[in-house]
């Protein structure tokens, strides 16, 4: 998979030259570049942004720039991105559902604002998706390029070594996760549950489920969907003394 970000902090990108996905790039599994918006100036001053028409606080990011950059991408490329996202507390919520989805295409491109925000000609006439990392402001664009970018990599195939605990996370089966344990079996006077150290393997599966189960009924209910639950998943709710109706 082919990914280009748009910045004017290119020097921003290093949490993406580490860990896992610092891997994926080594291993050719990831194609990550990154341009700096300034390089698509024409001005002597290298300007980014402008005063807003209609006056008011703050600067405007200029259209021209982060066009010029697309036109390049392109060509570089050698084809249509299939998203150019532009990051902004407008857009639509990232999920592990959009994530996914963005994992089976080839090539993302991703627009990082700055100040009062980006002329909407960009909106308009470029970016193909708006997306928003959650309720609250930040302020550039960097950080949710970056998260957007790592939870996008864990669907592509490879970059997690073990396929089995991407499945198995948290929103993969719309239910949180249960908790982890590893040794010492106890520490500080708080001992790991008897059922993880019986070697019962169905019992520990359905430990694990009920504990899913209720830790999402508890904090995120909004997650469970009813008519997905089994006739097991509603015994174990109904012994854990918790109702879904
Ligand atoms: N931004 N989710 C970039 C955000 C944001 C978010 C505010 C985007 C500042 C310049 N982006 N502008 N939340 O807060 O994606």
């Amino acid at each position: 998979m082919r990914v280009d970000i748009v910045t004017i902090f290119p020097e921003a990108f290093t949490p993406l030259e580490i860990s896992m996905i610092g891997r994926a790039r080594e291993r050719g599994l990831l194609q990550i570049t990154i341009w700096d918006l300034r390089d698509f100036t024409t001005d002597r001053h290298r300007q980014v942004d402008d005063a807003p028409y209609g006056g008011g606080a703050g600067m405007v990011m200029k259209p021209e720039p982060f066009f010029a950059a697309v036109d390049a991408i392109r060509a570089a490329a050698g084809a249509e991105p299939s998203h150019v996202i532009l990051t902004s507390p407008q857009g639509a919520r990232l999920t592990h559902a959009l994530a996914e989805e963005m994992a089976g295409t080839r090539h993302l491109v991703l627009l990082c604002g700055h100040y009062e925000g980006i002329d909407e000609r960009v909106r308009e006439g470029l970016a193909t998706d708006e997306i928003s990392i959650g309720d609250y402001v930040l302020t550039g664009g960097e950080l949710p390029a970056m998260v957007i970018v790592d939870a996008v990599a864990r669907f592509v195939p490879g970059v997690v070594g073990d396929a089995a605990s991407v499945e198995a996370d948290s929103f993969a089966q719309g239910l949180l996760d249960h908790s982890h344990y590893t040794r010492p079996p106890e520490f500080r006077g708080m001992k790991v549950p008897e059922v993880l150290l019986s070697g019962n393997h169905e019992a520990i599966r359905r430990w694990r489920r009920a504990q899913r189960l209720r830790r999402t009924l508890e904090r995120r209910p909004d997650l469970l969907k009813h008519e997905a639950l089994s006739e097991e998943d509603r015994r174990l709710l109904d012994a854990a003394d918790l109702d879904i109706d």
